[in-house]
């Protein structure tokens, strides 16, 4: 009879330490779920404010191309609409006091950076240079006069993720969650095709002309992309010298006599 009740006895405390274990990685598994879906929605912003400011860049008081900072990050406030989220993340309160963070002063500016970055190394990671692994996050200042490959914008958008179950004192209630977003700038204007600078230093490669027909010179010319004159002096026979020697890199708008 003793030994029966001891039996029970020791049952119940077992099942007490396996109840708070099981309970706890219960508890965990849904913070944990919760928090990735806060991170989807903020990795959603982050995108949607990165693909506008790719493509809608301003011009500034100094000519340059920048980026609508201000817009930006209004498309990522407002990426799930008005009611500004999900149900997982607020993205109109990223610091999660319950009050819209237009109305907080600094706080949109805190939770939402936005940042024009160059690629010094071109090998389209603008935050390092990936053959040495050296960190580069360098500032672009003009997307339009880019002397490397590409600017690139990056998107970060910060929040607090409010724990649903603080278990123990060694975790905080709150866990602070970021989302990170980084793609080309793909502004027309910055690239040249709508009044860029590369126009004026495109290069072409002069061709051969030693020993050809006369009647072939002016599409040989213009077909190795050669916009300025040509002139060929009249006579008879192929031609015998050229003013600008083959294989020559010239600017395409330059000029070219034939003899
Ligand atoms: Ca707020
Ligand atoms: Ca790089």
């Amino acid at each position: 009879m003793f030994r029966r009740k001891r039996t029970q006895g020791q049952a119940l405390v077992e099942f007490a330490l396996a109840i708070t274990l099981i309970f706890f990685l219960l508890a965990a598994a849904v913070d944990v779920g919760l928090m990735m879906f806060a991170l989807q929605g903020l990795h959603n912003a982050a995108q949607e404010g990165a693909a506008y400011g790719s493509r809608w860049l301003i011009t500034d008081s100094l000519g340059r191309r920048v980026l609508d900072t201000a817009e930006i990050k209004n498309h990522v406030r407002f990426e799930s609409g008005d009611k500004g989220g999900i149900g997982f993340v607020n993205l109109l309160d990223l610091n999660g006091d319950g009050i819209n963070d237009a109305t907080q002063t600094g706080v949109v500016d805190a939770n939402i950076t936005v940042e024009m970055l160059a690629d010094p190394s071109m090998d389209g990671d603008p935050t390092k240079d990936v053959s040495s692994g050296a960190a580069e996050n360098v500032q672009c200042t003009d997307a339009s006069r880019a002397t490397t490959a590409l600017c690139y914008i990056r998107v970060t958008v910060r929040s607090i993720h409010q724990m649903i179950f603080p278990l123990a004192p060694a975790f905080s209630r709150t866990v602070p969650l970021k989302s990170v977003y980084i793609m080309p700038i793909r502004d027309s204007v910055a690239r040249g095709s709508g009044g860029g600078t590369s126009t004026t230093t495109q290069t072409c490669t002069v061709p051969n002309f030693i020993g050809k027909a006369r009647n072939t010179a002016s599409s040989l010319w213009t077909s190795a992309g050669f916009t300025g004159t040509i002139t060929i002096a009249v006579g008879s026979g192929n031609i015998v010298y050229q003013s600008i020697a083959p294989g020559t890199i010239s600017l395409c708008t330059s000029s070219i006599s034939l003899t």
